[in-house]
């Protein structure tokens, strides 16, 4: 199955049903009927062809959650176009990267985010995109008010164009979502239509969601979760749901107060921001949800315990990646272990192997190796990458668990030296070699430092000729790499640590205490 087949259910049997709030090009909140945003598509897909984007093509996007997302989520896969999500709060280096390996036509950004824009980057402005699509509405209205073709002369050819449809099958990509390997040099998965069918499945039947659920999109949609559990679960059971700019810890309690969603997908830290609630608000919130999700990080037992008596509900903690959707859930039913990500979904295979790569049996612990029809089928342009991550079918995830004797799964950490901090991955790799290249910096290592709001935040640790100037170096990096990257202090040691053969040993240096 393809993604316009999953979604028919909702955007054409369900025309008249109200499916999101969200604000209009005008700045306006207003709600948008299945049939409204079928028909956002069809122009979206026509001003999309018009700019000569074809099957195949990659057209990426450098954007704060808003509709366009979706209409050109919506026409890309009607059209067998390639999505590129980036990351809005990226600068030019990190965009530069993407940009240079997914070579799309163009990236799809508002005028104050086009700065960020390494030189030379092609780039539609989505105002100018969105005018263009409401200008083509009001052309099909006073089309439709006429005779079409008495006024269709060369000026109306393209606008009143035939909406571009492409043959797209279970195995046609959908979008090439960009994560990083222990080198900090992002690679992009290749998720299909097929990887994304599977997951919306998987997630509907396993959280039970229905037509009724009104879903609270907060979660940006250039990541997975967001983009791949969010967008694709509301389309796919066509209940209602409300898109935020994004998630704003000020506010999300109004949101909470005035939506009354039943079901809402976050990280933990947005969990950790929700307990300041009242209790009493906190309570009315809770008795009209049905559902709270927690992924992408860690979710500490202690946030879990005192949402639940906060809310009344025990969050729900589920395990994926970008490469392979989700793979695994605590239950709807049943026990939701605390510290636990649950068990496989269905349709997911998990095995835990050793260093060799043999399954272990036992609650020992081992590396995740997972299988089935959510897993990509490999990392764009690079074989070699792909080449290395897949045995015999198999995803190797890099992350570490161990599988109980009833089949719960935790996770112990990660091969790499990830660090994940309010949801958003970093790669020390990359804020080190940014550091060496500062004046009077001869050796750095960032680590992740446990922190109760964002979970870890990265620390440097520097080899310097003089002290390290804090604010000099948070200037520097500031221009080069997204905000929630830049190390949070640096600390000054007169050497790292290192094994006989030179490797830095991270867990030696002295332990950070702000
Ligand atoms: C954070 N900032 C943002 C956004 N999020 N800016 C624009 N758009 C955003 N979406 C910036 C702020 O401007 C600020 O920048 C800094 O981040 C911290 O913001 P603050 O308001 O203090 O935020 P917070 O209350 O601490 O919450 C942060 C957050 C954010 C909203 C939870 O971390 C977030 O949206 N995380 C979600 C990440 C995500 O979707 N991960 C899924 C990856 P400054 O520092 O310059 O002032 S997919 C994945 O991992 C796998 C597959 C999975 O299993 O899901
Ligand atoms: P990404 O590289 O953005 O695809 O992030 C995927 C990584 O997030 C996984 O490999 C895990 O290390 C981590 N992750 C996702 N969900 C959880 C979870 N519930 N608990 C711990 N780590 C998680």
């Amino acid at each position: 199955m393809n993604l316009p087949e999953l979604y028919h259910a909702s955007l054409h049997d369900r025309a008249e049903q109200p499916a999101l709030e969200a604000a209009a090009s005008d700045g306006t909140v207003r709600t948008f009927t299945f049939g409204e945003l079928a028909a956002r598509r069809d122009r979206m897909a026509r001003a999309l062809a018009a700019r000569g984007v074809r099957s195949g093509d990659r057209v990426a996007f450098c954007l704060p959650n808003r509709v366009a997302i979706i209409d050109l989520w919506l026409a890309a896969m009607m059209m067998g176009v390639i999505v590129v999500p980036i990351n809005v709060l990226y600068k030019g280096r990190e965009i530069a990267h993407i940009v240079g390996d997914a070579r799309p036509r163009a990236v799809i950004t508002t005028a104050e985010h086009a700065a960020d824009l390494p030189p030379n980057t092609a780039w539609w402005c989505v105002d100018a995109l969105e005018r263009e699509c409401d200008a083509m509405r009001e052309l099909d209205r006073a089309l439709d008010a006429h005779d079409r073709r008495a006024v269709v002369d060369g000026e109306h050819q393209a606008r009143v164009s035939a909406v571009p449809v492409a043959e797209v099958t279970s195995d046609t990509p959908a979008a090439l979502i960009y994560t990083s390997g222990t080198t900090g040099l992002a690679k992009g998965a290749v998720l299909t239509h097929g990887n994304f069918v599977a997951n919306a499945r998987a997630l509907v039947a396993a959280w039970q969601i229905t037509a009724t659920d009104r879903y609270l999109a907060a979660l940006p949609l250039f990541h997975v979760h967001g983009l791949g559990n969010g967008i694709q679960c509301w389309l796919a059971s066509g209940c209602h749901m409300k898109l935020v700019a994004r998630f704003e810890h000020e506010r999300a309690l109004a949101w909470f107060d005035a939506y009354r969603p039943t079901l809402f997908f976050g990280v933990p830290t947005m969990y950790v921001r929700l307990l300041d609630a009242p209790p009493d608000r906190a309570r009315t919130i809770g008795a009209h949800m049905r559902l709270f999700v927690s992924g992408s990080a860690p979710l500490p037992a202690q946030v879990l315990e005192a949402f639940r008596e906060r809310y009344g509900h025990v969050i729900l903690e589920r395990y994926g990646m970008t490469e392979t959707l989700m793979n695994v859930s605590n239950p709807l039913e049943g026990e939701r272990r605390a510290g636990t990500v649950g068990v496989p979904l269905p349709g997911v295979d998990v095995d835990i192997r050793d260093e060799s790569g043999a399954s272990i049996t036992n609650e020992t612990a081992g590396e995740l190796w997972v299988r089935g029809a959510n897993v990509c089928h490999g990392y764009w342009d690079r074989p070699d990458a792909t080449a290395a991550a897949f045995h015999d079918g198999w995803f190797r995830t890099g992350d570490i668990g161990a599988r109980a004797a009833d089949g719960y799964i935790t996770l112990q950490g990660r091969r790499s030296d990830l660090i994940i901090s309010g949801g958003f991955n970093i790669y020390p790799r990359e804020i080190e070699e940014l550091l060496l290249a500062e004046p009077g910096v001869r050796e750095a290592a960032v680590v992740g430092v446990a922190d109760t709001v964002r979970g870890e935040i990265p620390v440097a640790y520097l080899v310097c000729d003089h002290a390290p100037d804090a604010d000099a170096l948070t200037t520097s990096l500031r221009a080069q790499i997204a905000s929630f990257k830049l190390p949070r202090a640096y600390v000054r040691v007169d050497a790292l640590p290192r094994t006989a053969l030179g490797k830095v040993q991270k867990h030696l240096l002295p332990p950070y205490a702000p």
